[in-house]
Order: structure tokens, then C-alpha cells, then sequence
């Protein structure tokens, strides 16, 4: 179907995770749209997670970065980029081009960091261009590498359709990437696709689990190397693809018995049962088709680098690779996580797939015609910002990634930004944290945001997405890759530089792929070089590699798979075994810092919720930053469900809400990465993780930071609820959400009843509320007060305060603040506490907005499976990304009725 000229709507990628589902948006003409799944992308057929739809409820232009500014004042963009431009060239006269660092990101669109790599490594000459891919997948691109020299995903998400077992290593695949695990789902409906998952926490992927495998945080390399030598001692060597098409087997094999030599070894390193662990084996010899999928357990780590090879170890032992429902499969996280990878977005690599090899050094310079180019690698991320802090870096350009909450040992970071000359951020938002970061001088250049923006992402299997505009361009914002090529003309490379369109970057980026390739790269566009702006504008989604005359009288064709043929990109066509290291102590604990942090992500937010943040309905799932306990330590500690604590680490710390669960294992500790300080008082992850990089990838571990616990004594707890949004005092913890018609801020203080009465009524007194009527509900004795805000009948605010044990209830007045103009009864509930109606509890089903507790009722009420559930009461019948947590709740609640 192709869309008709008069209809509105727009056919584009969502800008979320790397699973890259086509989306169907239909402006509503006010900046707003209405968001579909689109039946014809081949990665998700029409569907979307709760993320994905809830899109339409992200486009507002509040507390967006609108125009330019230098040192905090709004400036025109001549004087911006005049300033980047100037401070560029001083700090290169002064302290040569390698003064510069370029980071950037893969949630920028491939025309964008193709732009940004070429200034920086071809034009500035500074090898300093790392990403936030380095946090991401730097780990699976180097093992790819070892493996196959060359940074290839072998297959496709048809694979996760046709495999009889799935291997989900570290990865949270049913809510980090809803739509592949909803294929999963369907395959195991299907043909019975049996799961296994490996994951020292028991997410709602493991709870889907066939088998689950709770390892020690860090034994996966103990796991895989067990697996390859039962794989090789019990007759499951593939011996004609190992003899034909591999090198380096004995090595590995040697390496893997000297850690793992038999099952009790394995079950000692990894903590899990000797059972689980030879089930486990069994399942894997004897499953031909079998896809390990894995993400950031395996890749956020100081060894994942080996771990990702322990993984490619086992599927090249028995050739199961390249063929139809098997191979290892990297889950990308970003969306163009992929796309950043083909420019050469990373500071190992140079560009198209090429790193820096003389030859290929040669080959970009001449493509290029950059007589400038960088000969080796720059530094990678950790190593990076500690050259910033060194004051080895003195311009940095920061693109589409918040690295003050998102990087290791950000309050270093923090610190170390104030000794820059330049410090250029190209953000979407106002208010994120790296934008109020600060250096000598500071210029902010807003750039365009999905919806208002044209080029290409790169999914998880290659497939190459167009994201289209739908909406105007808001502000003076402009797209990422037209400031860095006015930039680049600036500094005097007019032609390099003289891109009129996102088609155009696109043709550039095709060509230097296929340039002098031949079939020595497996990175090839070679099919798309001359594509008209037609054809850019409706042709893709294609997988790679599309080389020139791929397909029948030279139409482009992609490729599903690779290395079918058993030939990879080493200079002797063989993949290679890779001996890796035991694994070490990921991070000792110690008396001060006996608990090990694990970090991670939520069903309903997206990284430092620039986006998400802004929906209610995404709000509603986790509405504050928490930390999960084990009961048990939880116990010892004296923290109670839903008290605050504070998270210490060596590094820095954060208050969250305690929730008490064994899905994590006594002195483990998990909390999510989104909360910055727009969002939270306390609670960037950054600041408490410590990163230790892995040798080979320099991707910072992530998942294990020793870490101390203790609670926190506020006096009282409580919510403020009003239509905009509002600042609470110093030294109360708060954190904020978006609710139906405003802003929701949970808090905790030590303030009393009496101290915030006096603060509501010197509020209501200042000039900017005159006028507004206070209804109020104070017992000082019992340290309680509740008010409400009006202008005329309308609801402007409402306030409640109780003793921490005795929290007011958040869910009940969300619902009564959703109403404009609340009836009297209504105006006695707000006052009282009660709820006018039943509450419907936490939200479960985001997309339906069904609540814990109207699932719970359903289910009482004799429904018994998820599929009665939701004719009952909606609750898992659109996105399906709640159906794990309503067949938990399945499972509790028939366990307690029995
Ligand atoms: N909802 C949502 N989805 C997202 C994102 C988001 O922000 N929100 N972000 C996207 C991005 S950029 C990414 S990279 C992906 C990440 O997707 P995932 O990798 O699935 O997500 P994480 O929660 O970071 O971590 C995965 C799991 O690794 C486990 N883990 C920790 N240590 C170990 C270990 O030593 N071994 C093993 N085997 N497992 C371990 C953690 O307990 C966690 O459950 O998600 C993408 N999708
Ligand atoms: N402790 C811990 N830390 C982590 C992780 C973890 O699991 N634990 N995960 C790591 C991983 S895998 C990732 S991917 C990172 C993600 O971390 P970040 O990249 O820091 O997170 P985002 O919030 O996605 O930041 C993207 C920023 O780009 C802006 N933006 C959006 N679109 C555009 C655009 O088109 N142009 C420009 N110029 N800006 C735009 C957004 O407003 C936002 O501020 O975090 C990493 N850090
Ligand atoms: S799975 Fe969800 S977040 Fe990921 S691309 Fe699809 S709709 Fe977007
Ligand atoms: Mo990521």
C-alpha cells in the first residue's frame, strides 16, 4: 500500500528501542498526532509496546530548547555557531585538533553522525568522536570482531519466529524490546519455542521463562564456557563447519576447560543449581535451532567482551549460525544504535565498517578528499571525560545523549565540564542535566526532535528505516546534521560540506560504503548510491548488505542473513574461537559497601525520560525512582515497602523508594537509570555507578557497583498535584510525574503539618496566585494537613501531607485532579483523603490505563487466564507489554485464593 497524496498520514521508525517498528503518524494539525503501528513494516506487522504508543503524548513543546544561546543568554544562530566556529579553530591553533571531542549519540539519525564523523575525523582532525554507544554495545561490536571480523548481526528477527529455543542472556527482552518478545511469544504458541533466561534478577522475562537461570552477577563467561566444553565432550561438534570454516578452536577449548571443567565447576561460579545448569546443556546440545539473544548483562560489563564471545564460541562449535532460526543475536538498544556503527560513529573505528588500517585510512581520505584525516583511534568514553577532567579535551561537543545522568562517575563529570573553553550541546530539551552542565563558555543549539526531522535508522537486524517529518520545525530548531555542516563550511570545507538535504548525506554515506569494496566489507549500500529523493522518501525499510546489482536486473536487494556460506571477514575467511579470560570478581564488595548495584530500565520509561516523561500514561507505571531489595537484607536494614533510602556507592549517592522484592537475590540491589534532576531530587544513576571499563571494548560495567543502603527518616510523606509544574523546597525529597491535566511531585520531608500550612498560605498570598481560593483540612495534632488550590470552579492544586506511615493515597487523587471543575463531593474527597470511588490501584496495562487493582477484582471475580482478564476489563489486549505482569498476577492471586 502506498499512502495517497492527500492523506495526511506519515509513515516513519520509532525513535525508541533498536527493534525499529514502523509507525503510521496522522498529524492532528495543532503539533499533535495520532500514532499507529504500521502493518507493513516487516519488524513489528502493525504493533506497538506502551512506548511506542503512547508517541502522540510526547510532542508537546514544553520545556523544549527552542533557540540558541551562548552562556545562558539567547542568541541568533550566527552568533552561536560563530561561536563554535572561533573557539573551534583557537583550540586547535592552540592545542591542536586532538584538543577537540566530538560525543555523540545513537539516537541521532545516521545523515546526522555520518556529518558529525566526517567533520571531526576527516576535516578538524581530532580522532575524539565517541558516543553513547560505547555505554551500549561497544561490547558486542568487539566481539563480533574477534569473531568475524567484522561488526556483523549474522541474522534477522525471522530467526526469533523460527527457533525452537531462545537463550536471552542479560537482557529484559519482554520490556526493552516488547515487540520482539511478543514474536517470541507467538513463535512459543506456535511451535512451542522453549526460553531460557539468564539473569541474576528475576525480570518479567525470566518469570516467562521455561527455565531460569539466576547466575552471579558476572558468571556468564563461567556459564558459556562450561557449555562449550559439553557441547565438544558429548558428540555436538559440528566437526565439517569447525574444520572448514573455523580457526582457534583448541585454544578456546583449553581456556573453557580450565574454567568450567564440568558442571559442579559451573554451578559453584554461577550460583546456580547443578540441575538448572545441566537442563540448560541439554536443551542447547539438543536444539538445532537455537538463537542466544543478549544485551546489556552481557555487554554493560568489565568482562563483555568475553562474555559476548563465550556466547559466539557455542553457536560456532556446532555451525549453528547463518541459517534460518539460529545465531547469536545482539539486541541493539537505541534506535540507531546500528546506523552509528556503519559511520563509524565509535573512536575504534574510522568509517563504512573501515578502521585504520593504512589502507583504509588511504581509502576514506581520497573518498573524502580530507588531506586532514586521523591515522588511529581517539579516546573511548570513560577515557574521554577523564581527558576532559585532565584538561587534556578543551572543546567538547555533546549530541544527543544526556551523559550527566547517563555516564559512570558523573558528578566527576559534572566537575570536570567547568574547565572546558567550549562546551556545545545540540539538545532537544531545556531542562536536561547535561544542558545546565556549564564550561567557560557554553552555547546550547536546539535541534529538531522526532517527527520534525528526515534520514534513516538501523534496527537490531539491519534494516534500514526512514524517519519522516510530520510536524513543523518548532522554534529556530534545526536538524543536527545542517548545523555541523554549516560548522564545517565555517571552518573553511565548503565543498566537503555542501549538503542540501538528508538524501543527499544519505547518497555520500551509500557511496563510501561501496567505495573500492569489491565484497571485502560486509557493510555495503553499494544498491542505494545514486537513490533519488523519490526513492529516499519511499523506498526503505531494506536490510544491508545491498550491494550494487543485488538483486534481479539490479533492483536493491537486502540480505536476511550472512555467513551462510560459512564465510566470514577475516583476512582467511574463517570466524575464529576466541579464548577468553575466567571470570574475575566483578567488583568486590566490602564492609562499607556490601551490596552490589545493579541498573537497568523500566517497562514505561525511556532512558532520562525526555520523552517519556512526558506522557501520563507512561507515568503512571513507575511514578518514582525506587531501589529493589531482597526481603531479607531488607529486614536487616530495617527498611520498610515504599519508606526511603539512601544508596551510597564510592562515588555518590541517591534517595529512592524501597521496594522489597526477591526478585532480586539478598545483596543485590537494582535501580533504574531515568530519573534526572529534572525528574527527581536524588536520583541519577551516574552519579553512584563506578564503570570499570573492559579491557578489550572499553565499555563501562555497569551492573555491578559496590553499594551500601540505609533509611531515611522523613517526618512525613506526600504529593502536591497542580497544573503546572512547581519547585518544592530545598532539602525535601521529591519526584516528579505527568498526570492527567498537569504535573503529579511526590515528596518526603521533615517539615511538619504546621510549617507547610504556613508555606501554602504565604503561596496563595504572592501575586502570581492572587486571586485563587484555599479549602483546606489541618489536625496539627496529628500532624495532617490537605488543601486545595481553585480559581473559580476550576481545580488548580491540591496538596496532602500525612506521617510517613500513614502516606496519603496518590492513585485516589490523581483520579479526582483529572476532573476540571470537581463537584462538591469531589471537593470533600480532595479534602478528606477518601477516594470519590474506588482507586483502580498502579497502573499495570499502560495503553487501557487498567490498575493493579481492577486486574486483582477481575481476576477474584473467576477470570483465570490472561485472555479472560482482558475480555473483562481491556487490561493486556492492545501492546500486550503488561501481559507478563498479568500473568504473574494470575499466578499470586490463584496461589492466595488457594
Ligand atoms: N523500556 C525501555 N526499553 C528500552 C530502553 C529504555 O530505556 N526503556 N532502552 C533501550 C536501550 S538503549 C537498551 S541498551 C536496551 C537494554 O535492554 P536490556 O539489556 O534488556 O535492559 P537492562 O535493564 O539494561 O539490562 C538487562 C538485564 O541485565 C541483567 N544483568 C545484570 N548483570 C548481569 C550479569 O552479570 N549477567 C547477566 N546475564 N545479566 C545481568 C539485569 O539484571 C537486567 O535485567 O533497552 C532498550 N529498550
Ligand atoms: N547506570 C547505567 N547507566 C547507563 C545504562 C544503564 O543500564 N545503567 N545504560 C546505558 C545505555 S545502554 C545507554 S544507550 C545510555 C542512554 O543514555 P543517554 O543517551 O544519556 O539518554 P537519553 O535520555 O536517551 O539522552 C538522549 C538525549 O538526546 C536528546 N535528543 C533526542 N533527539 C535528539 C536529536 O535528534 N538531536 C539531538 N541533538 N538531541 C536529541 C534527548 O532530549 C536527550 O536529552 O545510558 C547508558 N547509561
Ligand atoms: S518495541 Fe516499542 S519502543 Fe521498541 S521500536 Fe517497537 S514500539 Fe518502539
Ligand atoms: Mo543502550
Amino acid at each position: 500500500m502506498t499512502l495517497s497524496v492527500a492523506d495526511p498520514t506519515v509513515r516513519t521508525t520509532c525513535p525508541y528501542c533498536g527493534v525499529g517498528c514502523g509507525v503510521l503518524a496522522t498529524p492532528d494539525g495543532s503539533g499533535g498526532a495520532a500514532i499507529a503501528g504500521d502493518t507493513e513494516h516487516p519488524a513489528n506487522f502493525g504493533r506497538l509496546c506502551s512506548k511506542g504508543s503512547a508517541l502522540g503524548e510526547t510532542l508537546s513543546l514544553e520545556n523544549r530548547l527552542l533557540h540558541p544561546q551562548v552562556d545562558g543568554v539567547q542568541a541568533s544562530w550566527d552568533a552561536a555557531l560563530t561561536t563554535v566556529s572561533d573557539k573551534l579553530r583557537a583550540v586547535a591553533e592552540t592545542h591542536g585538533p586532538d584538543a577537540i571531542a566530538f560525543y555523540l549519540s545513537g539516537q541521532l539519525l545516521t545523515e546526522d553522525y555520518y556529518v558529525a564523523n566526517k567533520l571531526a575525523k576527516g576535516f578538524i582532525g581530532t580522532p575524539h568522536v565517541d558516543t553513547n554507544s560505547r555505554l551500549c554495545m561497544s561490547s558486542a561490536v568487539a566481539a563480533h570482531r574477534r569473531a568475524f571480523g567484522s561488526d556483523t548481526v549474522p541474522g534477522c528477527y525471522e530467526d526469533l519466529d523460527e527457533a525452537d529455543l531462545i537463550v536471552m542472556v542479560g537482557s529484559n527482552t519482554a520490556w526493552c524490546h516488547p515487540i520482539l518478545f511478543r514474536r517470541m511469544a507467538d513463535a512459543k504458541a506456535r511451535r512451542g519455542t522453549k526460553f531460557v533466561v539468564i539473569d541474576p534478577r528475576r525480570t518479567q522475562t525470566g518469570q516467562e521463562a521455561d527455565l531460569f537461570l539466576g547466575i552471579r552477577p558476572g558468571s556468564d563467561v563461567a556459564l558459556f564456557s562450561g557449555l562449550l566444553v559439553h557441547l565438544a565432550d558429548n558428540g555436538f561438534r559440528d566437526r565439517a563447519f569447525v574444520d572448514s570454516h573455523t580457526a582457534g578452536l583448541d585454544a578456546a577449548l583449553d581456556r573453557a576447560r580450565a574454567i568450567a571443567p564440568d558442571v559442579a565447576a559451573v554451578a559453584a561460579a554461577t550460583g546456580v543449581p547443578a540441575s538448572d545448569i545441566a537442563a540448560f546443556y541439554d536443551l542447547f546440545a539438543g536444539t538445532r535451532r537455537v538463537v542466544t539473544a543478549f544485551s546489556q548483562g552481557v555487554n554493560q560489563s568489565a568482562q563483555g567482551t568475553d562474555k559476548g564471545n563465550s556466547i559466539i564460541n557455542c553457536h560456532l562449535i556446532t555451525g549453528r549460525i547463518g541459517e534460518t532460526g539460529m545465531g547469536p543475536f545482539s539486541l541493539t538498544g537505541q534506535p540507531n544504535a546500528m546506523g552509528g556503527r556503519e559511520v563509524g560513529g565509535l573512536a575504534n573505528m574510522l568509517a563504512a565498517h573501515m578502521h585504520f588500517a593504512p589502507e583504509e585510512v588511504d581509502r576514506v581520505r581520497r573518498f573524502w578528499g580530507a588531506p586532514r584525516i586521523v591515522t588511529g583511534e581517539g579516546m573511548k568514553a570513560v577515557a574521554l571525560f577523564e581527558a576532559v577532567a585532565r584538561g587534556k579535551i578543551k572543546a567538547l561537543w555533546v549530541m544527543g545523549t544526556n551523559p550527566l545522568v547517563s555516564m559512570p562517575q558523573a558528578d566527576r563529570i559534572r566537575e570536570a565540564l567547568k574547565g572546558l573553553e567550549l562546551y556545545a550541546v545540540s539538545e532537544v530539551m531545556a531542562d536536561s542535566d547535561t544542558v545546565r552542565g556549564l564550561g567557560k563558555t557554553t552555547v546550547l543549539l536546539p535541534a529538531l526532535a522526532w517527527g520534525e526531522k528526515d534520514g534513516t535508522v538501523t534496527n537490531s537486524e539491519r534494516r534500514i528505516s526512514r524517519q519522516r517529518r510530520f510536524l513543523t520545525a518548532p522554534g529556530e530548531a534545526r536538524a543536527d546534521w545542517a548545523v555541523l555542516s554549516e560548522v564545517g563550511r565555517r571552518l573553511g570545507h565548503d565543498r566537503a560540506f555542501a549538503f542540501s538535504s538528508a538524501a543527499a548525506v544519505f547518497r555520500e554515506h551509500a557511496g563510501l560504503s561501496a567505495y573500492e569494496n569489491n565484497g571485502t566489507r560486509d557493510f555495503d549500500l553499494g544498491a542505494l548510491t545514486d537513490i533519488s529523493d523519490a526513492a529516499y522518501d519511499i523506498n526503505l525499510p531494506v536490510q544491508w548488505p545491498i550491494p550494487k546489482r543485488s538483486g534481479p536486473k539490479g533492483a536493491p536487494q537486502g540480505k536476511a542473513r550472512l555467513f551462510g556460506d560459512g564465510r566470514f571477514y577475516t583476512f582467511d575467511r574463517r570466524a575464529r574461537f576466541v579464548a577468553v579470560q575466567p571470570p574475575g570478581l566483578a567488583q568486590a564488595v566490602s564492609e562499607d559497601f556490601p551490596f552490589v548495584l545493579n541498573t537497568g530500565r523500566v517497562r514505561d520509561h525511556w532512558h532520562t525520560m525526555t520523552r517519556t516523561g512526558k506522557s501520563q500514561r507512561l507515568s503512571a507505571h513507575r511514578a518514582v525512582p525506587f531501589v529493589e531489595v531482597h526481603p531479607d537484607d531488607a529486614a536487616g536494614l530495617g527498611l520498610t515497602e515504599g519508606g526511603i533510602a539512601r544508596l551510597r556507592t564510592e562515588h555518590g549517592e541517591a534517595e529512592l523508594e524501597v521496594m522489597i522484592t526477591d526478585t532480586v537475590v539478598p545483596g543485590g540491589l537494582f535501580m533504574p537509570m531515568h530519573w534526572g534532576s529534572a525528574y527527581a531530587s536524588k536520583a541519577r544513576v551516574g552519579a553512584l555507578v563506578r564503570g570499570v571499563p573492559d579491557p578489550v571494548s572499553g565499555q563501562p560495567e555497569l551492573k555491578a557497583t559496590p553499594a551500601a543502603l540505609e533509611p531515611v527518616a522523613y517526618r512525613a510523606r506526600g504529593f502536591l498535584l497542580s497544573r503546572r509544574q512547581v519547585a518544592l523546597p530545598e532539602g525535601w525529597w521529591w519526584a516528579r510525574a505527568s498526570i492527567t491535566g498537569g504535573w503529579g511531585v511526590q515528596f518526603a520531608t521533615a517539615a511538619s503539618s504546621s510549617a507547610v500550612a504556613l508555606m501554602v498560605r504565604g503561596l496563595i498570598q504572592s501575586e502570581a496566585l492572587a486571586g485563587f481560593e484555599l479549602a483546606e483540612y489541618a489536625d496539627h495534632a496529628r500532624d495532617r494537613y490537605r488543601c486545595a488550590v481553585y480559581d473559580g470552579a476550576r481545580l488548580v492544586a491540591c496538596l496532602a501531607y500525612a506521617p510517613a506511615e500513614a502516606r496519603p493515597d496518590w492513585e485516589a487523587a490523581k483520579a479526582l485532579f483529572a476532573i476540571e471543575e470537581p463537584e462538591a463531593a469531589e471537593r470533600r474527597a480532595l479534602l478528606s483523603g477518601r477516594a470519590a470511588t474506588a482507586s483502580a490501584g498502579p497502573v499495570v496495562c499502560a495503553c487501557h490505563g487498567v490498575g493493579a487493582d481492577v486486574i486483582a477484582a477481575t481476576i477474584g471475580a473467576g477470570a483465570g487466564s490472561v485472555e479472560a482478564v482482558g475480555a473483562a476489563c481491556k487490561a493486556g489486549t492492545n501492546c500486550g507489554s503488561c501481559i507478563p505482569e498479568i500473568r504473574k498476577m494470575l499466578t499470586g492471586e490463584t496461589a492466595r485464593a488457594a
